[in-house]
């Protein structure tokens, strides 16, 4: 049951438009001399304003026929006609498990009966999935209902229950540069736009205007899911130096618009991001990671080419540095973890990729600590929970402005909008801002944030109110 939540507060003013907060930003500076350092605690007054209008949001999905792609538009289907189907194991409901805004929790604070938890969705005015529509764009031309067969994701009765729905949805022509995605890609490439790559664009942008006004919707995010590509090699000019690399996100800064980072951050690379956060956090050193994987659908088969591989190595790769970078205790500079990334593409398994990893940690007094995890799940059904939380907390962010004190306007969050890290392997941060991978940390900010739009204080943990005599 969805909570109603009104802050009792003179920091706070609710109009009919808009969630007023006034908010004490504090933080810390440290300055360093030698081994002396100086902390300096700080306070910014901010005000954080919050449009209380949520709008109908279309989600446009590059690769919308994919295993992701279905599976998303198919869960969203099944919560909105509200679904049931019986397996083997007994009846199933259409749920929203695995997405953080929907199925987890947080803490608002004590009440007579302890503590109160209300689902992270309830905190400020948010789009739900369910009034969420789809379209996009696929380079394989099979409609919604055949791909979802062809993905082997959700269980048979339920798929002859959305089908009639689903086969209406047709992905629109994409643009393809074979070069990017695996060749083993080509036998589906049967839905292609041709011409110059600039009338192609031109297609694409008339697509997102079709869409927006055919659907009625407010507001189009465009999310990739489509088949991860290549490795790209440097190139220079483009991509040779930080700030030439920068400037390939320029037109999103311009034009306001958020982009996030790659990769949706579902099994493995989550785990690793609390594990190692934890070994760490406890003063305990990784000193080896291997993780192996094996799956046998169309991901894994486009993965099998090295090239593509590469990418998706790199993205599993960089999510500890964080974390080891943090404690000079155990890690010299420059010193890592060795880590290593193995992905096999297994047909048989299909969706439900078999995922092990084995982290190797000195310990006290030479004493070696070796922790192995056994990982099966389907994939698609971790990682589009992740699409909804995504598009959702992207358009959130679109309706909250900040004003620092001493500031004339109201601002946006930066276009490179580092709050999706939570959701990503690779997350994109602004220029000179800290990369955040470590799980709870991420989190932890997600919610302050969303606490400070309603003028609270960040979830400090202390709970000295039950500490002292
Ligand atoms: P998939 O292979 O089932 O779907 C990708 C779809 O993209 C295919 O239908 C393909 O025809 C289409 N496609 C390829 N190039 C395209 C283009 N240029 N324009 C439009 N469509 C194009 O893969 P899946 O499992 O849906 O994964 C999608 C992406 O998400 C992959 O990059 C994968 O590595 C990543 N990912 C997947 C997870 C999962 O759980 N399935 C988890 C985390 C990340
Ligand atoms: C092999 O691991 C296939 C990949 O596409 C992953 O399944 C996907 O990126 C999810 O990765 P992770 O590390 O978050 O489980």
């Amino acid at each position: 049951m969805s909570a109603n939540i009104l802050i009792n507060s003179p920091n706070l003013k609710y109009t009919d438009t808009h969630i007023e907060a006034q908010y004490s930003y504090q933080t810390t500076s440290v300055h360093q001399e030698g081994n002396k350092l100086t902390v300096t605690p700080r306070t910014t007054e901010m005000i954080f304003r919050t449009e209380r209008h949520v709008p109908r949001l279309g989600v446009m999905l590059v690769g919308w026929g994919g295993n992701n792609g279905t599976t998303v538009t198919a869960a969203v289907l099944a919560n909105k006609l509200g679904l049931t189907w019986r397996t083997k194991n007994g009846e199933k409901k259409a749920n929203y498990f695995g997405s953080f805004l929907q199925s987890s929790t947080v803490c608002l604070g004590s009440g007579s009966e302890g503590e109160v938890n209300v689902p992270f969705c309830d905190l400020l005015p948010m789009v739900h999935p369910n009034d969420i529509i789809f379209d996009g764009w696929d380079i394989s031309s099979m409609d919604l209902g055949r791909a979802m067969e062809r993905a082997q994701v959700l269980d048979w009765s339920l798929q002859e229950q959305l089908r009639p729905y689903m086969c209406c949805l047709k992905p629109r022509p994409s643009i393809s540069i074979p070069d990017f995605i695996a060749a083993n890609q080509d036998s589906r490439a049967d839905n292609v736009l041709t011409g110059t790559m600039a009338e192609q664009m031109e297609r694409v942008r008339a697509d997102i205007r079709d869409f927006k006004l055919s659907s009625g919707v407010d507001k189009v995010i465009v999310l990739w899911t489509a088949n991860t590509e290549r490795f790209c090699d440097i190139t220079p000019g483009v991509n040779d130096t930080a700030k030439n690399l920068l400037a390939t996100i320029q037109l999103a800064v311009e034009r306001g618009v958020f982009i996030g980072g790659d990769d949706f951050k579902s099994g493995q690379t989550k785990i690793k991001s609390v594990l190692v956060d934890f070994l760490v956090s406890a003063g305990i050193k990784p000193t080896s990671i291997v993780s192996y994987n094996h799956l046998g659908n169309n991901d894994g088969k486009n993965l099998s080419a090295p090239q593509q591989f590469r990418s998706k190595e790199i993205s599993k790769s960089n999510v500890v540095d964080d974390m080891v970078q943090s404690n000079s205790v155990l890690y010299q500079p420059g010193e890592k973890p060795d880590h290593c990334v193995v992905i096999k593409y297994v047909p048989y398994v299909g969706d439900s990729k078999r995922a092990m990893d084995e982290y190797t940690s000195e310990i006290m007094m030479g004493g070696i600590n070796t922790i192995a995890m056994h990982h099966t799940c389907e994939d698609s059904l971790l990682a589009s929970p992740i699409i909804l939380d995504l598009v959702i907390l992207t358009e959130l962010c679109q309706r909250v402005t900040i004003k620092p004190q001493g500031e004339e306007d109201f601002q946006s969050f930066h276009s490179v909008l580092a709050l999706l890290s939570f959701l990503c392997k690779a997350p994109l941060v602004p220029p000179g801002s800290p990369v955040i991978n470590a799980f709870f940390r991420q989190r932890a900010c997600i919610e302050n944030i969303m606490r400070a739009c309603l003028g609270l204080p960040p979830q400090s943990h202390m709970l000295l109110e039950h500490k002292l005599q």
